[in-house]
């Protein structure tokens, strides 16, 4: 594991800057995030403070690139297929009886089929995602922001991340999961991805929901999402560092 995690790191050093992307004013900035504004208007969540810090620190767009851009062999990395009953069943039926989870800090807790998350309004954004492998690849993703989960929710008082559960259990060390703050939560290109180069989204690549977090490194991609809890705290999940590679050594803000 060790010599994984140096090779893994030594290749991160070798890896070429994500694109910058636009740069946007402050203001151009928050007109970006409608789940921002909203929120703002909204009583019964986050503090004033929290809000401030949220919108303080709006993190510039990750480059989308054209279809021609796409690659045509974009690598599965890490589970390609979680193990275990409860998957195998999701995945035979089609994923009809899938339900996303989003609870913990809210005022609503969800329970969302695919059918209801790809009801609502999406976002599709062609970006390339880099592993600290090594490897880069360019794809088409559509989803859902994750900003309108939690506007549906509504945020409470004093939350300062994202938990994402997923179904595998990886390398026998647990179940991966994955964490984000509000900042990168609310950004228009965070999305829970239900398609992949304008299909379903594949098995390999995390079905039937996987986080798409642009501006970071691909480990922070949750695959195989099957709740996202808000909390003001990781410390208690896996080894308290925010992460499945968090915990075993990687840096938790993965920016790019
Ligand atoms: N649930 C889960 N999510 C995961 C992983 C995993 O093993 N399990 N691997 C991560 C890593 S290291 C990368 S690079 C990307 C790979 O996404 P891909 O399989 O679509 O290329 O997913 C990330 N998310
Ligand atoms: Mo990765």
């Amino acid at each position: 594991m060790t010599r994984k995690l140096l090779t893994r790191r030594t290749a991160l050093t070798g890896l070429v800057g994500g694109g910058t992307g636009l740069l946007l004013s402050g203001c151009e900035r928050v007109a970006q995030i409608p789940g921002a504004l909203s929120m703002l208007e909204s009583a019964e969540v986050l503090s004033q403070h929290t809000q401030r810090a949220v919108l303080g620190q709006i993190r510039p767009l990750a480059r989308e690139y054209q279809r021609s851009d796409i690659s045509k062999n974009f690598k599965a990395n890490g589970t390609t297929r979680p193990e275990g009953p409860e998957y195998a069943q999701l995945a035979m039926d089609g994923f009809s009886s899938y339900r996303l989870k989003v609870d913990g800090m809210v005022a609503r807790p969800l329970e969302l089929s695919l059918e209801q998350i790809r009801g609502l309004p999406s976002r599709t954004q062609i970006t390339r995602h880099d592993c600290v492998e090594g490897w880069s690849a360019i794809g088409e993703w559509t989803g859902v922001p994750v900003s309108t989960f939690l506007q549906m929710a509504g945020v409470g008082n004093g939350s300062r991340y994202l938990i994402f559960h997923c179904a595998d259990n990886l390398l026998g060390q647990g179940f991966y999961y994955e964490s984000i703050d509000l900042v990168d939560a609310y950004h228009p290109q965070t999305i829970m991805a239900y398609a992949m180069n304008g299909e379903a989204l594949p098995i390999p690549h995390g079905a039937p929901l996987r986080l798409r977090v642009e501006r970071q490194l691909g480990y922070k991609m949750a695959k195989y999402v099957m709740r996202i809890e808000v909390a003001d705290s990781f410390a208690k999940m896996g080894r308290g560092r925010g992460g499945f590679w968090e915990d075993l050594g990687y840096e938790w803000y993965a920016g790019i």
